[in-house]
């Protein structure tokens, strides 16, 4: 063997291992660990009731995520406001009504605005059931439909479609359509909304001196404190300030509106569900670390990697947990007990490890104790075969083959959950 075929072969066996060391993809070396006790108030007594749950070990919860993951929104009144930008009947040849309101929101002197597009069936009688997420790169990658206006945030640079200077053009208009099934969603009887998430925080590190943050600083701050809201938050906190809209929406069924969200975006799904209770049910689309899949596995992306690659979507105190998961006084089917008892949907796709299908199903069967106090046939259910859904229960799940992905068959499980959850 020559000098330099032995050194080839030392850098390649290096890479390899140095990969592997990055993300553990082994299910026999998932760490042993105990998850905190769900149904255990902080002083120790037990949650026997729905009021107890309601009462104490809720909001307790609710406050560690917020404490110690997401970070709490600051205290503080804004005030807000809304303006109808346009308005067509019979958009998408005839098949429904697009809206876009721009909401503002303004405190300390300071203004931020988002655009909510709104797409409702045409010639609806009784208020509807909208589904609401985030979109990842505007509002005009939802759809072709050339009304839709182009947004003027930043947005990321990328190849395919050409997008350069941060600024989005016409080429990128319906990119993302096959995310957003939107007739086949309107067809089934159902609204969809959507924001930019790059409309209420850029997806990028600056110290938080854009986006909706700065609004809400004292005195001489110049970013949140330690446990005050990141990225992840303050997204969802956009959404509820939507969501304000939309409950005066007489064409809206206030009851039936429901979070979704893809990725980092269903991350924030599942905090906006959790921390908003007027969101009816909520869809967690491949959310992965610091969405449904538990922390503590440790399978796929950690909580160190997200930290490091990610230090703006979580607070401050959720690094500190870098290196010590173990003593994270939550995990993740925490998170999806707080939904309970409003239907809560997680999708897991085959492969995608990075988000570690086995923990999002398993988050969402540590949590059922909590969806039976209110109804004990919720039960915990066996992780299904690939493309077999359970969704005739509060909790949904399924793990879809393919990738890291919004599909239509995504879609049709999340209709039909919402089918047989929300049916009027
Ligand atoms: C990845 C990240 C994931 C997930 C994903 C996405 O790079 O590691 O946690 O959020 O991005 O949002 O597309």
């Amino acid at each position: 063997m020559t000098r330099r075929m032995l050194i080839l072969i030392c850098l390649v066996s290096t890479t390899i291992c140095l990969q592997s060391q990055e993300a553990n993809y082994d299910e026999s070396a998932v760490p042993d660990y105990v998850l905190p006790e769900l149904l255990v108030n902080e002083d120790g007594s037990k949650v026997k009731t729905k009021d107890d749950w309601e009462k104490i070990r809720r909001p307790e919860l609710l406050g560690l995520f917020q404490q110690n993951v997401y970070g709490r929104v600051p205290d503080g009144d804004f005030s807000q406001s809304h303006e109808v930008l346009s308005h067509e009947q019979n958009a998408l040849g005839g098949l429904a009504d697009r809206y876009e309101i721009k909401i503002t929101i303004d405190k300390n002197d300071r203004v931020l605005s988002f655009n909510l597009l709104v797409y409702l069936p045409a010639d609806a009688k009784d208020p509807l059931p909208v589904f609401m997420g985030l979109n990842f790169n505007g509002n005009h990658t939802i759809h072709p439909d050339p009304g839709i206006l182009i947004t003027e945030s930043w947005v990321r640079n990328r190849e395919i479609p050409p997008i350069r200077n941060n600024q989005a053009t016409e080429y990128a208009r319906g990119m993302a359509a096959s995310r957003w099934p939107l007739k086949f969603i309107l067809e089934r009887g159902y609204g969809l909304a959507t924001i930019y998430y790059g409309d209420i925080d850029p997806d990028y590190d600056d110290s938080f001196q854009n986006g909706v943050h700065p609004l809400f600083y004292g005195p001489g701050q110049e970013r949140p404190e330690d446990d005050e809201w990141g990225s992840i938050s303050a997204w969802a906190w956009g959404l509820s300030r939507a969501m304000d809209y939309l409950v005066t929406w007489e064409a809206i069924d206030p009851g039936r509106v429901i979070v979704i969200g893809h990725s980092r975006l269903g991350k924030t799904s599942l905090w906006a569900g959790a921390s908003d209770e007027r969101f009816a049910m909520v869809v967690s689309n491949n959310s992965g670390c610091g969405g449904a899949a538990l922390s503590r596995r440790e399978f796929g992306e950690t909580v160190k990697r997200i930290n490091t690659s990610f230090p703006h979507w979580f607070c401050r105190n959720f690094h500190d947990y870098n290196m010590r998961v173990s003593e994270l006084p939550v995990d993740q089917h925490m998170l999806i007990a707080l939904m309970a008892p409003r239907p809560v949907y997680i999708a897991s796709a085959e492969e995608d490890r990075w988000a570690d299908p086995r923990g999002e199903y398993l988050s969402g069967y540590y949590a059922a104790p909590v969806y039976n106090l209110y109804d004990p046939t919720v039960l915990e259910f066996e992780s299904p075969d690939i493309d077999s859904p359970v969704n005739d229960m509060r909790i949904g799940y399924h793990i879809r083959s393919g990738g890291h992905n919004v599909t239509k068959f995504d879609w049709k499980q999340y209709l039909d959950f919402a089918d047989n959850n929300l049916a009027e």
